[in-house]
């Protein structure tokens, strides 16, 4: 058996966010009940999208009929959702922890995980400069949760809300999610809390104790394991550091600047195959294929062509390539050829 190295994980997550986003330009109304959702009528259809603390104490949550949040809090101020708002924010905070580390996972608009593992700092000091300067760039707090996994570090920026700043270290771990009901779990939902509650198990510590067997038997192979090590704060479940692609390119500088149309048009059909190739491992269609052309004196040329439909196959793509070609004038030697595609979408998108 190998070793599994020892790993650090932080998570983050905003505060109230999109009601402090709202206080940040309306600072009057600090301390009070407020509540975001909707178009901000509490007489109208909408829903609950978050509220500061003030309002959560009349017993708003997320996700409740606005007309209901009235009748809990009828003092409440009622504001408009405003997600361009929400999402300029988000970008700063999450550059912020981009700038500590780039092993970053972005999880939404509120929420981030970073991998610390390589950092030589301490938890306490890293996650200090964190908080430091999203404050001083945002005018905004947020809970932060260190553990050696992403279930634990979540588990953890939620057990100190609001402004914490929770550190569970590897030993800790039994003793800190044992109490835990299993809802705090992220994976438990109400229906396996439900179940949970009818075989007698309410917290995660009641939940290590059942066999693994009993939760295969309950809830099938794949979600039965997920509980046995959640349980335990098992979980392997690697930093997804994704980002969207926007264009993919291949390109080849030839050794000596040719004239040959042969090796300009074998040339342009190897880049189109290497770069459908490339789309179809990472699950993209491309809308447009270009082309790029250097001369050997340096003039460098490129035409793009917009297909009626996204591809990944090979064909259509070097088709696409060669009628571009087709529209340069070859009157020189060639040092550099390349293939582009853009205006990326993932193929198993419908
Ligand atoms: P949360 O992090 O769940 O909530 P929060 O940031 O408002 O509060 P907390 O301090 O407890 O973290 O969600 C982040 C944002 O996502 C929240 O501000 C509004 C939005 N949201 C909805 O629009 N609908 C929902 O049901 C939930 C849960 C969140
Ligand atoms: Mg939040």
């Amino acid at each position: 058996m190998t070793a599994v190295p020892l790993r650090r994980i932080l998570h983050l997550d905003m505060d109230a966010f999109f009601a402090a986003v709202e206080l940040l330009r309306r600072p009057e109304l600090k301390g009070k009940p407020v509540v975001i959702g909707g178009r901000g009528d509490p007489t109208r259809r909408g829903v609950v999208s978050t509220a500061t603390y003030e309002a959560r104490a009349f017993g708003v949550r997320s996700g409740m009929p606005l007309r209901t949040a009235l009748k809990l809090c009828p003092t409440a101020v009622f504001l408009p959702v405003d997600f361009a708002e929400y999402h300029r924010y988000s970008g700063r905070f999450k550059t912020v922890m981009r700038s500590v580390s780039p092993q970053m996972e972005d999880r939404g608009i509120d929420e981030a995980y970073l991998d610390l593992t390589a950092l030589d700092r301490s938890s306490e000091a890293i996650a200090g400069e964190i908080k430091d300067r999203i404050r001083a760039e945002t005018g905004l707090t947020c809970s932060i949760g260190i553990a050696p996994n992403k279930l634990l570090a979540k588990m953890a920026s939620e057990m100190q809300k609001p402004d914490g700043l929770t550190i569970l270290a590897p030993e800790d771990v039994a003793a800190r999610i044992g109490p835990l009901g299993v809802r705090k779990v992220p994976g438990i939902g109400p229906k396996t809390e439900a179940r949970l509650a009818q075989m007698g198990v309410q917290t995660v510590g009641e939940l290590a104790a059942v066999p693994v067997e009993a939760l295969v038997g309950q809830f099938g192979r794949a979600y039965g394991v997920f509980l046995y090590e959640a349980a335990r704060g098992i979980d392997e479940d690697p930093i997804v550091t994704h980002w969207e692609p926007r264009q993919r390119s291949r390109e080849t500088t030839f050794q000596e600047d040719t004239g040959d149309w042969q090796t300009i048009a074998r040339t342009i059909a190897a880049l189109a195959r290497e770069v459908a190739e490339d789309l179809r491992g990472e699950g993209y269609r491309a809308r447009t294929v270009g082309i790029k052309l250097r001369f050997a004196d340096f003039e460098t040329h490129t035409r793009e062509k917009t297909l009626p439909a996204p591809v990944d196959a090979e064909l259509p793509i070097r088709k696409a390539a060669f009628e571009c070609l087709g529209r340069l004038k070859l009157d020189r030697r060639v040092r550099l050829l390349g293939v582009r595609v853009g205006e990326l979408s993932r193929a198993d998108a419908t």
